[in-house]
């Protein structure tokens, strides 16, 4: 084939499959009404793929929640504690979900993106057996409907590396001999069912590997390659270099490689072996909006032509990580509009591309023309560029300003004094109806500007009196006007533009709509000190800042590619730190700046994460320094599994940090310590994932396990993370006695 894309976005494009899914969870919706809604979407989907000229259509990349769940049933590998969920269907969605009484398989990142999959539980009670029911029938749907389909499927090394092993001290990957003759079964499968090729995805080969696993990638492909009933193999990477493992997996028998070419350098040719097998150059970004380059590209394709190899043109990665089309954007100004390509927009460069590779530039002259117009009216907006923004940056030095910890905690202390083990909470509190109510009614119009900041206001009062009554130390405003962090901060910040339908999939049903970075970032107003100082007004316990950190924001947004990331983090550091200045000046005394997606923008590869740990330290403290030493900056930091950067969190130097910890037993405190930390820090004291309500002996017993590793001076209590996915009644309850618990323990200290 000459053109394709690795995968494609399944939520749907009214993110249809969102409400179907979360009706039949609620019991509005039956499996047949789901499985219509889904099959509509799936042939909506590759029909568009077909229509629009790709001639080799990926299926089986929809999914009821994760790709690497539908992996884990493929192969017989659900925990045994799921099995008594007679239904296939609710069995899948309680791994998913977990049910009353079954825990859920764990959520991790997949990669270094926003999207996040279910870990497969590997131990001795597995027992591989294969099920091919799912691909073989999204097969047998396409090829009905006519469509090239090319089924897709996570490949054996990278499924087993991102199981985790239970019960056992072996790693996954000693159970590659059972499962790769699964996948052998599973190739004459699909070629009795028609399939010309198939796609196995191996991510996990463009991080560091050993050289043990790559041999180990190479025999397994040896293997499946020489099985002699079978589709032609595409072994796809995305998300960085293949390395040694590109040179590895070329010496097999395998007749297709995906390299992505966007996040990664691999020259293919450097790699004689190659020239058997087709090269899927992956040149259209997959991950970011921006429209390619067509004439950047298309040289880049003629030099690998050249090389003698057989070229296909791609996505540089799945499309999921992209909203579905241009055309939902109803709000955005022409030469935003000419700079994007979302996934329908993707889909038509490559077909462009492949057609102009095998039929001749002029074929697609005008795809050319508009891709040149719209790279010079990006290079010559006045938006993208700010001088005082650049110069500001020039002259800003060093961000790491502040006096040394110990003399802030003086003069902190001195500004205001708090008990021993200090109780807060780490910035949200539930999302009442109310709150959602008055969100849809202000987007309809239905009421204006005043009228949604009184019902915010009237959130403020309830979420105050909560603390006020529980006898919390160091209260927060809720968050009540923040639906997205990201967002509320992206929607107030000059150089982003907030789409109105860009969903992505964060996980299972839940999406978000990241902001799109395009130009130089400035704060030309304040974003939060009216909702901070309204809350003060109300108490007289001190009310907390609550900010986003540059880091997080450039994570979970769409990234400008024209200039260094470095740069870009640097800027949003400038804004955040005029925020923390005009919170101060308000009389703020502390300002939590969170940091929670710090481990997620950490590069794959150990030799690009010492520059990363450098330049986002460096942004924070740039974010942070703006501001007296009397003045604290708290952090927070979440979603788990510290271990490589735990130097960089010593070296954000906030005054307090709170972190993720109830779940791995404080663990992180023994890390922190040894990394040099003697900064304060609230390890969450219990886990807020759960609706379970923590006993006060419970988090009393957290508090004196942290006590071990932490001085009674340095402890913070608080819950683990913010609390706007919880009940209003559990919050309470739990808070209370996170507080009593709190007394209990300064009692006996
Ligand atoms: N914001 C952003 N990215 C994130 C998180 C976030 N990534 C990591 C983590 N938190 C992901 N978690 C969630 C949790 C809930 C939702 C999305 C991601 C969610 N979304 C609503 C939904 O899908 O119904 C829509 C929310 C909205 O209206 O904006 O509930 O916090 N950027
Ligand atoms: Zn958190």
């Amino acid at each position: 084939f000459t053109s394709t894309v690795l995968g494609i976005p399944r939520i749907g494009p009214n993110r249809e499959l969102k409400r179907a899914t979360e009706r039949y969870w609620s019991g509005a919706l039956d499996a047949e009404g789901l499985e219509t809604v889904a099959r509509d979407l799936r042939l909506d989907s590759v029909r568009a793929l077909q229509s629009a000229g790709l001639d080799s259509v990926p299926v089986n990349t929809f999914s009821y929640y994760d790709q690497v769940l539908d992996t884990a049933v493929m192969l017989g590998a659900l925990p045994e504690r799921v099995a008594a969920v007679v239904d296939p269907l609710d069995r899948y969605f309680a791994a998913a979900r977990g049910t009353a009484t079954i825990a859920p398989l764990e959520m991790t990142k997949w990669f270094d993106t926003n999207y996040h999959y279910l870990v497969p539980e590997i131990g001795p009670s597995t027992e591989f057996r294969l099920d091919a029911t799912k691909v073989l029938g999204e097969l047998r749907e396409a090829l009905d409907a006519g469509i090239p389909a090319r089924p897709v499927l996570i490949g054996p090394v990278t499924f087993l590396l991102l199981s985790k092993a239970v019960g056992t001290e072996d790693s996954p990957l000693t159970r590659l001999d059972e499962i790769v003759p699964l996948y052998v079964e599973l190739l004459e499968q699909l070629a009795d069912a028609g399939a010309q090729w198939v796609q196995l995805d191996e991510p996990a080969l463009v991080a560091d590997r050993t050289a043990a696993e790559i041999s180990t990638a190479r025999a397994v492909y040896e293997q499946l390659s020489a099985v002699p009933r079978r589709p032609a193999i595409l072994v796809a990477s995305y998300f960085g270099s293949l390395g040694d493992a590109l040179p590895a997996l070329a010496s097999t028998g395998i007749d297709g490689i995906a390299v992505d070419m966007v996040a990664g350098d691999d020259v293919i040719a450097t790699v004689p072996a190659l020239s058997r097998t087709l090269v899927v150059a992956g040149i259209v970004d997959g991950r970011n909006v921006w429209r390619t380059d067509l004439e950047a590209a298309l040289a880049t394709l003629a030099s690998m032509l050249g090389s003698a190899h057989t070229v296909a043109v791609s996505s540089s990665c799945s499309l999921l990580h992209v909203p579905y089309t241009v055309d939902a954007e109803t709000e955005l100004d022409d030469a935003l509009r000419s700079w994007l390509a979302f996934g329908a927009e993707k889909v038509a460069e490559v077909v462009a591309l492949a057609t102009a590779l095998s039929h001749g530039r002029e074929r697609v002259e005008r795809a050319l023309e508009e891709s040149r117009d719209a790279q010079s009216s990006r290079a010559h907006d006045p938006r993208l560029s700010n001088p005082a923004v650049r110069e500001r940056l020039r002259t800003i030095g060093s961000g790491a300003t502040r006096a040394p910890a110990a003399h802030r905690r003086v003069q902190q202390e001195a500004a205001l004094p708090l008990p021993v083990l200090p109780t807060t909470t780490i910035g949200s509190y539930p999302q009442t109806s109310a709150i959602r109510v008055a969100r849809a009614a202000l987007r309809s119009g239905e009421i204006d500007d005043a009228e949604y900041r009184a019902r915010m206001r009237s959130e403020i009062v309830d979420i105050i009196a909560l603390q006020e009554k529980l006898g919390l130390d160091v209260l927060v405003h809720g968050e009540p006007e923040r639906n997205d962090m990201v967002q509320y901060f992206a929607e107030r910040l000059d150089g982003f533009f907030a789409t109105s339908s860009g969903w992505v999939q964060s996980y299972g049903t839940r999406c978000v709509r990241p902001p799109i970075l395009f130009g130089d970032v400035t704060r030309a107003t304040p974003m939060t000190v009216d909702w901070i100082t309204y809350a003060q007004s109300l108490t007289d316990k001190p009310v907390k800042g609550m900010l986003t950190g540059p880091v997080t924001i450039l994570a979970w947004s769409f990234v400008r590619d024209d200039r260094p990331l470095a740069d870009t983090a640097r800027q949003v550091a400038l804004a955040i730190r005029d925020e923390t200045v005009d919170l101060e000046a308000a009389g703020v005394r502390i300002v939590q700046v969170d940091e929670p997606a710090l481990r997620e923008l950490l590069p794959l590869r150990s030799a690009d994460q010492g520059a990363y740990l450098d330049w986002s330290v460096d942004a924070f403290r740039v974010a942070t320094s703006g501001i007296a030493d009397s003045t604290a900056i708290h952090t927070h930091l979440c979603y788990s599994e510290f271990g490589a950067v735990i130097g960089a969190i010593a070296g954000l130097d906030a005054d307090v940090t709170s972190i993720e910890a109830a779940r791995s037993h404080m663990e992180v405190l023994d890390d922190l310590a040894a990394a040099g930390f003697e900064l304060g820090v609230g390890p969450g004291v219990y886990d807020i994932h759960s609706p379970r309500v923590p006993s006060i002996d419970e988090i009393a017993a957290s508090l004196r396990l942290a006590l071990k590793s932490v001085p009674v001076n340095r402890l913070w209590v608080n819950p683990d993370c913010g609390l706007k996915t919880r009940g209003h009644a559990e919050v309470e309850e739990s808070l209370r006695n996170l507080v009593e618990a709190a007394k209990l323990v300064r009692s006996e200290t």
